[in-house]
């Protein structure tokens, strides 16, 4: 009598599965080769690579952006970096990072505004700075400026603070896309008005195809409003227009608390599911938009992701993204905390949440390339 097996392939790259020998080509250990569900099941060196990433990714900076950045170093300009405060970690591009290290720089931790409520200005504006200086750079807390781009106020404020610190040289706003620059910049204009004596233009900064508007100091400087460098890992690079109309943040974030224990996990809405795999009873404060329901789960039989897409494709969990159609197109990435401290796990472009950080092993599920960002802002502010 002969007897059938089936042969089993990753469901990513294809190999042969096994479960004999660790160190040989598409193996997987046994009891998942005879327990997993028939079609989803990857080798051991996917299961790593692809989907339980362990880096975020960060989008590669256009060349033609580092030519500017280059030219702003060469000419010794003011930077004026404007961070979103709500999407803050898309700032840290480490490649902007090392060229402008060294130079002039203020920081504008600007949508000060979308903070929850009661926020304490001083205390974020001490995060900023430690967090720029984790990168290596030097930054003090008084070169970071707190701002909601609309308020007129402010904007004066920037403008002394620039002209204090330019040294008669050009100025260079630059930061991630949808920082504020644009909106800084037209504050700008509206409360000075004889802030040019020259034209106004808009035209690619020479060597490259960038579109700068340059507003003129004087016949010698002036002051370059650059385009956002990339946010492809963010959220909102991957949103159709409906949705981003119901998840962009316009007024404060209202915080909201989800508690979990190993095998329950939480969506957050159709985009993202946070999965809880080990660790004591966690209450999680969710920083995300009204919009986005905060749904507890058990999780059942059924693999979290594949349910989790099934009933985004049944129309059950909305808002989502118009492309999220298979467990394939989302990334999970694992963090297990090994210190106890406060904690925030933010989900590029998305929102946070923070919780008291125990032990726990998490799952972050989120559309494919999105970033996820941990940080420990307590321990961060430590001298
Ligand atoms: N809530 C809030 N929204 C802001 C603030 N500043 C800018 N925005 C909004 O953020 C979005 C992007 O603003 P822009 O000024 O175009 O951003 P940008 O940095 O010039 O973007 P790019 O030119 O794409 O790099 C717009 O919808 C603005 O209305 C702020 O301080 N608070
Ligand atoms: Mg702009």
């Amino acid at each position: 009598m002969a007897e059938i097996n089936q042969i089993r392939r990753c469901y990513n790259c294809g190999v042969v599965l096994q479960s004999d020998d660790p160190s040989k080509e598409g193996y997987v250990k046994k009891e998942f080769l005879e327990n997993a569900s028939q079609n989803f099941l990857f080798c051991d060196k996917c299961f790593e690579n692809e989907r339980y990433r362990k880096r975020s990714n960060e989008p590669l900076l256009d060349a033609e952006y580092i030519t500017l950045l280059n030219d702003a170093k060469k000419k010794d300009a003011l930077i004026v970096y404007v961070v979103n405060l709500f999407s803050f970690e898309a700032a840290f591009n480490h490649q902007v990072l090392e060229i402008i290290d060294g130079m002039n720089t203020l920081v504008v931790a600007n949508k000060f505004d979308l903070l929850p409520k009661g926020t304490n200005k001083d205390e974020i504006r001490e995060y900023v700075a430690h967090r720029f200086r984790a990168t290596g750079m030097k930054m003090k807390a008084d070169n970071v400026i707190i701002s909601s781009a609309f308020d007129d106020e402010t904007a004066r404020e920037i403008m002394a603070r620039i002209y204090e610190a330019k040294n008669g040289k050009d100025v260079f706003i630059v930061g991630s896309a949808l920082s504020g620059k644009s909106t800084l910049v037209s504050s700008f204009l509206r409360v000075f008005s004889n802030l040019s004596n020259g034209n106004i233009v808009t035209a690619p900064y020479p060597g490259t195809h960038l579109n700068v508007m340059q507003i003129p100091f004087n016949k010698k400087t002036a002051l370059y409003n650059t385009p956002g460098f990339s946010l492809d890992n963010s959220i909102l690079y991957n949103l159709d227009k409906a949705t981003m109309r119901e998840i962009y943040l316009t007024k404060a974030v209202k915080p909201r608390e989800v508690s979990l224990t190993p095998g329950f996990c939480f969506y957050i809405g159709g985009i993202a599911f946070v999965q809880m795999v080990d660790g004591p009873r966690t209450t999680f404060t969710c920083y995300f938009h009204d919009n986005l329901n905060l749904h507890h789960t058990h999780i059942v039989r059924k693999a979290p992701d594949e349910r989790f897409v099934s009933q985004i494709n049944k129309g059950i969990l909305k808002p989502t993204l118009s492309w999220i159609k298979t467990v394939k197109d989302l990334d999970v990435y694992e963090i297990k905390i090994t210190e106890s401290n406060q904690r925030d796990i933010g989900i590029l472009g998305l929102g946070w949440f923070s919780f008291n950080a125990n032990g726990q092993v998490l799952r972050i599920f989120v559309p494919k390339g999105v970033s996820i960002y941990h940080s420990r802002p307590k321990l961060l502010l430590k001298k």
